[in-house]
């Protein structure tokens, strides 16, 4: 439990052996890949440090991030230059769209294994969920288990019930 962070799920906590756990990458890309939890950690750990922004108005501050990053990840991918956005894909069926331009424009958007120096509790996405602090926390899928890489935005869970196709903190883009 990590202290004044609250959980926000829709739906129940989903739980992963680490041995199942898979990560999948299709859509607009030359080849589909299937990452296991060894696989995907060879890729490369990096530490951040970066605020969060809820859409319900709480933020937490100086959160301490170990993870994969988005960048690094991406670097493994042969993106089809047809892609423009990446819908992320849950554990559970949460899903959360965002734009490869919004993805490439955040340095701290990362796949997350670690918080505070602790391994991502279960209720806040572990083993590993995406976090992109330029973005609302709603952005941040908990538990991903697949990127698919689309042609053109398309709204996932919150944004078809009427958040922000984008949700830009500063821009309050919070109710599309
Ligand atoms: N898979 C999944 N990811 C999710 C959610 C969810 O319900 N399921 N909720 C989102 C919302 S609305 C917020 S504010 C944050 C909350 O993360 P936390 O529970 O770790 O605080 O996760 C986001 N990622
Ligand atoms: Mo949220």
């Amino acid at each position: 439990m990590t202290e004044g962070w609250p959980v926000l799920t829709y739906g129940a906590t989903p739980r992963i052996a680490p041995e199942s756990w898979r990560f999948r990458v299709w859509g607009e890309v030359e080849r589909e890949i299937m990452w296991s939890w060894d696989e995907f950690l060879a890729i490369g750990t990096t530490h951040r440090t970066n605020d969060i922004h809820c859409v319900t108005h709480w933020s937490r501050y100086d959160n301490e991030w170990e993870g994969v990053l988005f960048a690094d990840v991406l670097g493994r991918i042969a993106v089809k230059r047809s892609a423009a956005a990446v819908m992320f894909h849950c554990y559970g069926g949460y899903t959360t769209n965002l734009t490869l331009e919004d993805l490439a424009a955040d340095d701290h958007a990362m796949f997350a294994v670690r918080h505070n120096g602790q391994p991502l509790a279960r209720e806040h996405g572990g083993p590993m969920r995406l976090v992109v602090p330029s973005l609302y926390f709603w952005k941040s899928p908990k538990w991903v288990g697949g990127m698919e890489f689309l042609p053109e935005d398309r709204p996932g869970f919150w944004e078809m019930y009427g958040y922000h196709i984008r949700g830009e903190p500063w821009a309050e883009e919070r109710y599309g």
